[in-house]
């Protein structure tokens, strides 16, 4: 009995996030912006790409940091002169479409034309939360273990690209980013897989000429 009352609220609060995510996406298709979100591991390398993407790209960015407590990665994004809203989530470890609609609301968009949004690090709870973007980057890195991809199975089977970051670093902790490349293709063989260094700048051109190709 408790059970069915517990799956009814469920369905509840995902049919309203699903409603304010479409809201969301017809607040930025109207103001012609685009929009991706990065989920990923804690410390994986999400709020690094984001500044590498500010940094190399001559788009006109406005970000939405979630973070559980704080605001240390809006803090590090408005250091690159872009506007940026914290967002703190509390207790949860996923930003959902409600929190994503108030930030949207004050970022200035008139003035642009991508929106990039940094969940909570998790790869867990982000998955059923659809924000309203029109692509999802997971981005992982090889020193959370090679296993990291197929023990997480749904995060990847919902993106659609998986960024191995942190390659640099394999040999030191014994993983194989190639299996962590395979495991990604097995799960999902649509999404598109890139390895990465941040730290040696390989691979970020490939991020970016990808989001560019989602935009057309
Ligand atoms: N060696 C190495 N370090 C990296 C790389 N990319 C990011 N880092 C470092 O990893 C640490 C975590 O990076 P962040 O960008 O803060 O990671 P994050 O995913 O935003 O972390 P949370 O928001 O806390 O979940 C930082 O010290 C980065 O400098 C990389 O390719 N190689
Ligand atoms: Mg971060």
């Amino acid at each position: 009995m408790h059970q069915v009352a517990d799956v009814e609220v469920a369905k509840n609060i995902m049919d309203a996030n699903k409603k304010l995510a479409d809201k969301n996406l017809k607040n930025l298709e109207d103001n012609k912006i685009f929009c991706v979100d990065f989920v990923g591991a804690i410390g994986s390398g999400k709020t690094t790409l984001i500044e590498e993407i500010i940094d190399k790209t001559d788009y006109k960015i406005g970000v939405l940091a979630g973070d559980v407590i704080s605001k240390f990665d809006a803090g590090r994004i408005e250091k690159h002169d872009v506007p940026v809203v914290g967002l703190n989530t509390g207790k949860e470890c996923h930003l959902d479409a409600h929190l994503v609609g108030h930030g949207l609301h004050d970022l200035p968009l008139d003035d642009l034309d991508m929106v990039i949004i940094e969940n909570v690090g998790n790869l867990i709870c982000p998955v059923d939360f659809e924000l309203g973007s029109h692509m999802r980057i997971v981005v992982v890195s090889v020193t959370e273990g090679d296993d990291t991809v197929e023990k997480h199975p749904i995060i990847f089977q919902t993106s659609d690209v998986v960024v191995i970051n942190k390659v640099d670093l394999s040999e030191a902790v014994c993983a194989d980013a190639d299996k962590m490349v395979s495991d990604a293709q097995k799960l999902n063989p649509n999404v598109k897989v890139i390895k990465s260094s941040l730290k040696e700048g390989i691979g970020l051109d490939e991020i970016i000429e990808t989001i560019e190709s989602n935009m057309d």
